[in-house]
């Protein structure tokens, strides 16, 4: 099949699980053409098969506050389509890819019928799409997609529920992740790297956006810290990233605290870590504890969104209701303390990402865009 697939391209789940379908797609085969304003990192600068990336690049002009950028896009995308002879354009995170993907199939009607697939992946339905600015787009062109998936049972309800969406199929097909590069570690160098021999290791990874609750990160490690001794390794970098900083001063954690920023190899990080920590307010999926489980780390998260579909409670990690950083610690306690349980744990996590492989999801994509070209 020939591909468009458009993305942002910043740190975060979405482009992540964007571009790794577009890699594996063209692994097996298929022509796959990624469109955004800037290569995805998770492309990582390189050259792959079958795998092409092309820049939107809108033009400044002195009228404009903010260049248009989903016009642009609607350009970009309708431009590869026709050039590339696609036959599909995935639209991952709805705001603006799934609305820009249906004018370029308007602007290509004279020539073929180009099929819109939207992935909804979390703020785009629970936050952002909700928004009285967007409602009716995101609304419109969820129900003028051809195909709709969510990455989660729990975001397909939320998207009937919040939007209605008449005449939608929304066909829950979850995150997914290479098991060659997230595997439990084969030796203790990362570790090493990470924090003292004698210390447990607890990690985040996020985008450091309100939602994921930084302060619950740490007070949970400030608790853990006071229990055994410990590092928190923090990767990743955004708008919560100074409070954090200044959190972990007032807290007198600095000691034991590494902020890393924006990491690339990131499974080799979570290959060094005991626990991972994801207090999230709300999280449509939870890429992050999926790759964590997927290393061998057990997770302590919220029960919210869609986690609960991807973090066995007690037998992959635990679960606590928002905000509950007293329960969270025990458990995290708990667990780093009884060496037995939290082997079970690092051994089950690993096992049920496997469910979650590369190899057994992607396929379903395939599957459905079959279903749309009525091939
Ligand atoms: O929806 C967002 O906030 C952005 C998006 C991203 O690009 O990071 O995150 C969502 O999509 C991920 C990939 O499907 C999910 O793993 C995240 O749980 C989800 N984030 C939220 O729901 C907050």
């Amino acid at each position: 099949m020939r591909i468009g697939i458009t993305c942002y391209p910043t740190y975060g789940g979405s482009g992540a699980v964007a571009t790794e379908l577009g890699l594996e797609l063209g692994r097996r085969g298929h022509e796959v053409h990624i469109i955004s304003y800037a290569s995805p990192f998770r492309l990582r600068g390189g050259f792959a098969q079958r795998v092409t990336f092309h820049e939107v690049v809108p033009t400044d002009y002195p009228l404009f506050e903010h260049s248009p950028y989903a016009l642009a896009l609607a350009v970009k995308q309708h431009e590869v389509a026709l050039r590339e002879d696609l036959q599909l354009m995935h639209a991952h995170y709805a705001i603006p890819h799934a609305a820009t993907a249906w004018l370029a199939k308007q602007m290509l009607q004279s020539e073929r019928d180009l099929k819109v697939v939207t992935t909804l992946h979390g703020t785009d339905i629970t936050l952002v799409g909700q928004d009285p600015s967007y409602f009716t787009i995101t609304k419109f062109s969820i129900e003028r997609s051809d195909g709709v998936t969510a990455v989660s049972e729990y975001l397909r309800d939320e998207t009937y529920r919040a939007f209605g969406c008449v005449g939608c199929d929304v066909r829950v097909i979850p995150n997914f992740v290479s098991t060659t590069d997230f595997h439990p570690a084969t030796d203790g160098s990362w570790r090493r790297a990470l924090a003292p021999a004698d210390h447990k290791i607890l990690i985040h990874v996020s985008n450091f956006r309100p939602v994921k609750r930084i302060a619950d990160v740490i007070h949970v490690f400030a608790g853990v810290r006071r229990a055994l001794p410990a590092t928190l390794v923090l990767a990743g970098d955004g708008p919560e990233r100074d409070l954090a900083e200044q959190e972990v001063d007032r807290l007198k954690l600095r000691g034991d605290v590494r902020f890393l920023g924006k990491v690339d190899q990131v499974a080799e990080l979570l290959r060094g870590g005991d626990l991972f920590l994801l207090p999230s307010a709300s999280e449509s999926f939870g890429l992050s504890a999926l790759e964590a489980m997927a290393c061998g780390v057990p997770v302590v998260a919220t029960r919210q969104g869609g986690l609960p579909e991807v973090v066995v409670d007690g037998e992959t990690g635990y679960l606590a209701p928002v905000g509950a950083v007293d329960e969270m610690t025990e458990r995290a306690v708990a667990v780093l303390k009884d060496g037995a349980t939290h082997e079970r744990m690092r051994r089950a996590a690993a096992a049920r990402a496997l469910e979650f492989s590369t190899e057994r999801v992607v396929p379903r994509y395939e599957a459905l865009y079959q279903d749309v070209l009525g091939d």
